[in-house]
């Protein structure tokens, strides 16, 4: 059976059909503007359960033979499940890991200049050395194979406790380009200890709800496609009436 190719085969005789076709092209690109749009607002990425196969783990620097190792716990998290770290620190060691979210990364080249960032995440320690031990902790993004860290969570928390720093921008790291021709970037936390002690240490600790809100710059030029779009069909209208 044959589907008759209805419209298609109709036969255009009038003036107007050019200014339809340009009108019905421009509509398909402010469609698609559209959807880009749709990404001027805020992004939210978050991880409260901690798969592992969702991270890497990379030790940046490791003096002294210390160790981290990372796991995952169902429960005593805020709440249920979160992932867990502990540091065994050798006399005079020290250790620093950058842990990315690899489940997600944010393309500037697709989804335009990234203008800020917010991030938040819960600290506890669940085994201490001693009273009022710390573990470092930073923000980290990873762009083009480089890790780029900032602000200080440093914690000595032995209950779950919110770290939510200031905002950032590109300039708060070192040299990561948030712009449209910046490499995808993606997003983590760093954990960092030291032992100036001559006896070995372990250190336990854990994370919960971390998560990354990325807001894109706006971009007008889609407001314009838009309006000019809006202006033609207008008058395509106009023309057919
Ligand atoms: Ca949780």
């Amino acid at each position: 059976m044959v589907l008759p190719l209805a419209g298609t085969a109709r036969g255009r005789s009038d003036g107007y059909a050019w200014e339809e076709v340009f009108a019905r092209l421009l509509l398909l690109v402010v469609g698609s503007c559209l959807s880009a749009a749709a990404h001027g607002g805020a992004i939210v990425v978050s991880d409260g359960t901690f798969d592992p196969a969702d991270w890497s783990v990379t030790v940046v620097s490791s003096v002294g033979g210390a160790t981290e190792t990372v796991g995952s716990s169902e429960s005593g998290g805020n709440p249920g499940d979160y992932r867990t770290m502990s540091h065994q620190l050798p006399p005079f060691s020290s250790i620093a890991v950058v842990h990315i979210y690899e489940a997600f990364s944010y393309d500037p080249g697709a989804l335009g200049t990234l203008s800020s960032i917010d991030y938040s995440e819960d600290q506890i320690q669940t085994v201490v050395p001693f009273p009022g031990a710390a573990v470092g902790a930073t923000f980290a993004i990873r762009q083009d194979g480089e890790f780029f860290v900032t602000g200080d969570g440093t914690f000595t928390t032995t209950t779950w406790a919110g770290w939510t720093p200031t905002q950032w921008n590109e300039s708060s790291f070192a040299n990561p380009d948030f712009s449209e021709t910046g490499a995808p970037i993606f997003f983590g936390y760093l954990r960092s200890n030291s032992n100036e002690s001559g006896g070995g240490i372990t250190n336990e600790h854990g994370i919960d709800n971390w998560s990354v809100e990325l807001m894109p710059v706006p971009e007008p030029a889609h407001a314009l496609l838009l309006m000019a779009g809006a202006l033609v069909l207008a008058g395509a209208h106009r023309a057919r009436g």
